[in-house]
């Protein structure tokens, strides 16, 4: 039986790496075999193509060579850990996955949808998450969470405005799949919304699909 395939999504700081290790306790405690990853990266070879991608330089990165570098690493990622992962009954549990390429390169960017669709469609054919949980919360209240950090990265050093696009261009992806979206809102106290993230893996174990609403 194929594994089950759980992304969590947000913008800077909203909380994914934290929860992310409450999720890898939440599944041992079930004794689900899982694999925790991450985009961009994944593999020796993702992972550098991330430290590309994250690296601050003076020349300006096209938005276009940004995107190809996601979907490479994308590809490698894809095809060499999640693939044979869910083949092998196991879970996969990473913290991003396409839906930030649409929300970043694509809201953020100002990338055509079409293009990503069609590079989504090239690398990872029909697959989708079977659960996306989607961590949302104020960008204020996010960067200032996330500023609490060391050096910015590049995409760290955007303005504002840029990570609101982002976020926007993430609920019109959870208004589009709300099948597949869980919404969880991350301006609850941690343990509240760990509290969310629980009901929501136990429902994914019991067959029941996501209601996506924020305060459930
Ligand atoms: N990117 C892209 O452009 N396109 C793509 O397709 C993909 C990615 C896949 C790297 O991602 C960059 O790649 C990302 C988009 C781009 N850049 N940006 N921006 P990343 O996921 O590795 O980087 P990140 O977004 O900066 O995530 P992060 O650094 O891991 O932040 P986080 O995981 O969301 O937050 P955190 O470290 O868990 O929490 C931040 C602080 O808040 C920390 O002190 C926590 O203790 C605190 N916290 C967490 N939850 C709470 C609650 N509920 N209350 C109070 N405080 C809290």
């Amino acid at each position: 039986m194929s594994g089950l395939f759980i992304t969590l999504e947000g913008v800077e700081g909203v909380g994914k790496s934290t929860n992310l290790l409450f999720i890898a306790q939440w599944l041992q405690r079930h004794r689900i075999d899982f694999v925790q990853t991450r985009e961009p990266g994944g593999t020796p070879l993702a992972e550098e193509i991330r430290e590309l991608l994250l690296a601050r330089r003076n020349e300006a990165v096209d938005p276009t060579a940004e995107l190809l570098l996601i979907f490479a690493a994308r590809a490698q990622h894809f095809n060499q850990v999640i693939t044979p992962a869910l083949a092998g009954g196991r879970w996969v549990v990473s913290d991003r996955f396409t839906d930030a390429t649409y929300a970043y390169q694509g809201a953020g960017r100002g990338l055509p949808v079409a293009v990503i669709a069609d590079l989504e469609a090239m690398v990872q054919h029909q697959r989708q998450p079977d659960l996306t949980l989607y961590l949302d919360l104020d960008v204020t209240t996010g960067l200032a969470r996330a500023s609490q950090r060391g050096q910015l990265d590049r995409f760290e050093q955007e303005e504002k405005l840029f990570f609101e696009r982002v976020r926007q261009g993430y609920l019109e992806r959870v208004a589009a799949n709300p099948q597949r979206f869980a919404v969880i809102n991350a301006a609850h106290p941690l343990d509240e919304v760990q509290r969310q993230i629980a009901a929501r893996l136990q429902q994914l174990v019991d067959g029941i699909p996501p209601k996506n609403s924020a305060d459930s």
